[in-house]
């Protein structure tokens, strides 16, 4: 059955003009973006999304980061697709994730302090539900 996750790509992909290369990864793999903004990060929407880590002490860094430039937020459609995107996008920190995902590639430690990581993909069908619930309305 076809589900859905959502995608964030990150201001420093924006920056890096990058949102081709990403979304054209996760296109040429044959998922479907059925939805697509651009959009400035606020407060409200960063303590919804990442509800999860808002008590940890990278909290704070990890939003000034998301909120330093504008993101591009998109619903991807198809078969296993959370999945599917989050083995694309590749482990959290950059510097050691597998060459051949989004991160491994096109990632690395810019020596910010920040795990710049240029995408966040929906771990599961409850987090993609709400995730596209908070950037989607
Ligand atoms: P992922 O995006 O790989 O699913 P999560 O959901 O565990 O990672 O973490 C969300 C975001 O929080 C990460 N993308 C990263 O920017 C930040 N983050 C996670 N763990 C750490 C950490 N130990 N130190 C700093 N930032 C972190």
């Amino acid at each position: 059955m076809s589900e859905k996750t959502l995608i964030l790509v990150k201001p420093d992909g924006v920056k890096r003009g990058l949102v081709g290369e990403i979304l054209g990864r996760i296109e040429a793999k044959g998922y479907r973006i059925s939805q697509m903004r651009m959009l400035q990060a606020t407060d409200d929407l960063l303590a919804k999304h990442y509800h999860e880590h808002t008590e940890k002490p990278f909290y704070s860094g990890m939003t000034a980061y998301m909120k330093s430039g504008p993101i591009v937020a998109a619903i991807i459609e198809g078969d296993r697709v959370i999945e599917g995107v989050r083995s694309l996008s590749g482990a959290t920190d950059p510097t050691s994730a597998a060459p051949g995902t989004i991160r491994g590639d096109l990632g690395r430690d810019w020596g910010t302090g920040e795990i710049e990581n240029l995408i966040h993909s929906s771990d599961g069908p409850e987090s993609a539900q709400l995730e596209i619930s908070v950037w989607f309305g």
